[in-house]
């Protein structure tokens, strides 16, 4: 197998994890075993595995309440996220936390957040911090194209450009925010705000090719390491609803017409032999990590006031 072949397969079998724990997590819903709400990224998964792959071990990830796939790519422990999920004990944060901030600081990810655009600041702090200590480390900060209409995004460009700070400012564009769409909620162009603070940018249409992810996060690495900061934008498609584990076309906001158009170039859909091929051992580890959770306690009153002040 050529270098170029072992690399896809690596990317992709990443992809096919996310895609089938979320399709696991589909399956265990109605059981309400899961104790939090959860954001789905089902077909959004290159964004997560193209980024998380040019990334180093020890570069931090700040990301959103929608990072199942951000957990998993950047090397976060399945069995602890699914203990996470259910609310057990064996949970990552000891099930305190829930779908919405998972983290995994020893594999870089460093926190996400249910508060739209929180987490982008604390990726430029962890910069500035990164830069006085010259360690050569970058935070990646990840946010939805909603979140860039919150103040704070524009004060996180500001201050990170001023400062000249090793930051990667990753945009998911799904073109939603919940039900609205982008066209009627934005004034601006990413790429073309960013370049007003002085940061270089680039806009990425084929979020569903993890390659293609992955090489325009290390062109802009190869930026963010010279220390400044860097905006990367990425078209994707979220093909389940906003909150939950259902389709949401019958809410009329929208039509599978849209989504179909990124399931037409879905290689977690497209490529069935290698998905068949992959699967089964995809499966394998998703049970032991489902099992993990089964088998953890649930808290009790002694855990109520631990880890929380
Ligand atoms: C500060 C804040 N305002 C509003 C909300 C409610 N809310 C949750 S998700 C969301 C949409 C965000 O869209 P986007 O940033 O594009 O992320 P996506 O859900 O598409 O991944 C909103 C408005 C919130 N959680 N936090
Ligand atoms: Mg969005």
């Amino acid at each position: 197998m050529t270098d170029k072949e072992d690399l896809y397969r690596r990317l992709f079998r990443t992809a096919l994890l996310i895609r089938l724990v979320e399709e696991r997590i589909i399956e265990l819903y109605p059981s309400d075993r899961i104790q939090s709400p959860v954001h789905l990224s089902i077909g959004q998964e290159g964004v997560a595995v193209g980024v998380c792959d040019a990334l180093n071990r020890d570069d931090l990830v700040f990301a959103t309440y929608r990072s199942h796939g951000f957990y998993i790519a950047k090397g976060g422990p399945l069995g602890p996220m699914f203990a996470e999920l259910y609310g057990r004990l064996g949970g990552i944060s000891k099930g305190k936390a829930g779908s919405m901030h998972l983290s995994a600081p020893e594999a870089g990810l460093m926190g996400s957040s249910a508060v739209v655009a929180s987490s982008i600041p604390h990726a430029v702090g962890a910069a500035l911090s990164f830069k006085r200590r010259g360690d050569g480390r970058v935070a990646v900060a990840v946010f939805g194209d909603g979140a860039t209409e919150e103040g704070v995004y524009h004060e996180s460009l500001n201050f990170a450009a001023l400062m000249k700070v090793p930051v990667l400012f990753i945009c998911e564009d799904n073109g939603l925010a919940v039900h609205s769409f982008r066209h009627v909620r934005q004034s601006y162009r990413l790429v073309e705000h960013a370049a007003t603070f002085g940061i270089r940018g680039r806009r990425l249409e084929e979020g569903w090719d993890m390659l293609a992810v992955r090489q325009a996060t290390l062109d802009a690495l190869a930026v963010v390491r010279t220390g400044v900061p860097f905006v990367l934008e990425i078209a994707t498609g979220r093909y389940k609803e906003h909150v939950g584990v259902a389709d949401d076309f019958h809410f009329g906001y929208r039509s599978a017409v849209d989504i179909n158009a990124w399931k037409a170039r879905d290689p977690l859909i497209q490529e069935r032999a290698l998905v068949a091929e992959l699967t089964p051992g995809v499966e394998r580890e998703i049970a032991t990590a489902v099992a993990f959770a089964e088998a953890s306690p649930a808290p009790g009153r002694a855990e109520l006031l631990t880890d929380v002040i």
